[in-house]
């Protein structure tokens, strides 16, 4: 049987960021959140693009241009809807993940869904805090993981992944 799994391991992969202005006290945090576990997995500064759109509304058509335009290895999507302060909060984080997903499917890429909805700011701020509770470097481990594994589905008879065998023999890889 074989098994394929991703890694966290970001090293020669490319990723596209969308980040939302709309409640940028916690939109910031996120992206700050995921460029930490970017950069820590080995991804160069030269291989992050990140893209400001108004509101999660404007997500998916950003997303979607990036994961279609061959630039980017997985896209990742940041953004903040807050019930609390939203009276048409469940339209606007129904069209995100939506949009989120059908880019994803349209670009047969990894389209990472990093939107926080929550009830309130407390609740928020809370997921936008330290690594480990961070949504925005959840979704970058997520884009990490799964670019590594859509790249180790391209694997030859020996089911060895690339990387692997590059360590194993000492060889590098081609650009
Ligand atoms: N956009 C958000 O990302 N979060 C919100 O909480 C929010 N609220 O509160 O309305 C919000 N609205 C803007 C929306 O995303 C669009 O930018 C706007 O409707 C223009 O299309």
């Amino acid at each position: 049987m074989k098994t394929l799994e991703g890694q966290i391991e970001a090293a020669g992969f490319r990723f596209g960021i969308v980040v939302s202005k709309f409640n940028e006290f916690v939109t910031s945090r996120l992206l700050a959140g995921a460029l930490d576990v970017l950069t820590k997995a080995g991804a160069s500064q030269e291989a992050i693009e990140v893209a400001r759109v108004p509101g999660a509304f404007e997500i998916p058509l950003m997303a979607r241009r990036m994961a279609r335009s061959g630039r980017f290895d997985a896209v990742i999507c940041l953004g903040a809807v807050i019930r609390g302060e939203t009276p048409h909060f469940e339209y606007i984080s129904a069209e995100a993940s939506r949009g989120i997903a059908q880019a994803a499917w349209e670009a047969d890429l990894p389209v990472v869904f990093g939107v926080l909805t929550t009830e309130n700011v407390e609740q928020a701020l809370e997921r936008a805090g330290a690594p480990e509770r961070n949504k925005g470097a959840e979704a970058a481990r997520t884009a990490i993981e799964m670019a590594t594994l859509l790249r180790a589905l391209k694997t030859t008879k020996t089911g060895l992944h690339r990387s692997l065998r590059r360590r194993k023999t000492g060889t590098r890889r081609k650009r």
